[in-house]
């Protein structure tokens, strides 16, 4: 089958030839990746960039001035969690950050947008969560320090492009590409003994481009083929459907409480709540706040007003709740 190229195809074809640095070459090739018109008489072109874009990858991050030139490597913590927003090429990940946190993150119609790891904030009512955007993971390629990032994140957000009539496949790619790094993502019910602990991580799909053209469709195809192994929510960021049942989706799927501290006689700060794991006690919360608190607790007082809680007096092995108010007595 003939390949049928356009002459713009032929024009940057050209440019590769005297591109100097892998960057550039990378580049280059995956602008002609987005000219390649897509169908069968151009997969192994296709392919073929594909892989020629992989090899010049790992060659550049070998290179050790690489790595002050911004190639991705552990994204340092900040707020009340990190997640991890994972995907396929022009899945959409850019653009659910874009929408969640309200920065000009970087988002084109083009796969290998994002070429580095990179934290943005998001607010929640009276917190900041992390999101870190990332390159784009395919079946047979995956940037070599994301794996790391996945495993210190606290949970992972997958998008999958409902635009795609072929997203459950991706998906599967995805999937099988982590499982060569040992890593598994799992429904956020499930529990996750400490020693996998950085190997299997909670996650939640995210169905991107809600509003493309057979996007329900797609919705109801992954819902059923994934039941019981993910949860899933949908958006479309062109449309904002979806967009504040994410933000929610996020904090749940990190799984923390919210506390306040109290001194006795004087009321709560509000607007800046610690952030502890779920199942946290009092003691963890008296930790949090001073280790001399810790070491001389006797007991605490919590108020709740969702839970009508009024002054409840509470041992140190208290299991706290999100929203608790927590006075402690030394
Ligand atoms: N119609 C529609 N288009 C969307 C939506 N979200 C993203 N897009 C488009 O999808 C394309 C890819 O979006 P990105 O957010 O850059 O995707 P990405 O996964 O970050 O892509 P890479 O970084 O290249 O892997 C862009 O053209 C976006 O405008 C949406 O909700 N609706
Ligand atoms: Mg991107």
């Amino acid at each position: 089958m003939p390949a049928n190229l356009p002459p713009q195809y032929f024009e940057v074809e050209r440019r590769l030839k005297t591109a100097r640095t892998a960057q550039e070459k990378i580049a280059i090739c995956e602008e002609l990746l987005a000219i390649i018109p897509k169908h069968k008489g151009t997969e192994k072109l296709q392919a073929q960039f594909k892989s020629k874009i992989a090899k010049l990858r790992q060659e550049s991050e070998r290179k050790p001035a690489g790595a002050k030139h911004g190639l991705i490597g552990r994204v340092e913590k900040s707020g009340a969690g990190q997640v991890a927003v994972i995907g396929p090429p022009n899945g959409g990940k850019s653009s659910i950050i874009r929408a969640l946190t309200g920065h000009e993150v970087e988002v084109a119609d083009y796969p290998y947008t994002t070429r580095t790891a990179a934290p943005f904030m998001m607010p929640f009512e009276n917190i900041q969560v992390q999101l870190i955007d990332t390159p784009p993971i395919a079946s047979d390629f995956m940037e070599n320090r994301l794996p790391e990032i996945i495993k210190t994140a606290d949970t992972v957000l997958v998008a999958v492009d409902l635009g795609d009539p072929e997203a459950a496949s991706s998906l599967e790619g995805v999937l099988a590409a982590l499982k060569e790094k040992r890593i598994e993502l799992v429904l956020q019910s499930r529990t996750i003994p400490p020693e996998k602990c950085p190997f299997l991580k909670h996650a939640l799909l995210v169905g991107t481009k809600l509003d493309a053209e057979g996007a329900a469709s797609v919705l109801d195809e992954i819902k059923v083929l994934f039941a019981g192994r993910f949860g899933m929510t949908a958006i479309s960021t062109a449309s904002g459907e979806g967009v504040e049942a994410l933000r929610k989706a996020v904090f749940d799927l990190l799984k923390i409480v919210r506390v306040y501290s109290k001194a006795p006689g004087k009321k709560a700060d509000l607007t800046s709540p610690f952030a502890l794991k779920s199942g946290s006690t009092v003691m963890d919360m008296a930790r949090a706040v001073h280790k001399d608190f810790a070491l001389n607790l006797n007991f605490a007082r919590i108020w709740n007003r969702g839970d009508h809680i009024e002054g409840l007096r509470v041992q140190r092995d208290h299991v706290l709740a999100d929203e608790d108010v927590v006075e402690l007595h030394l």
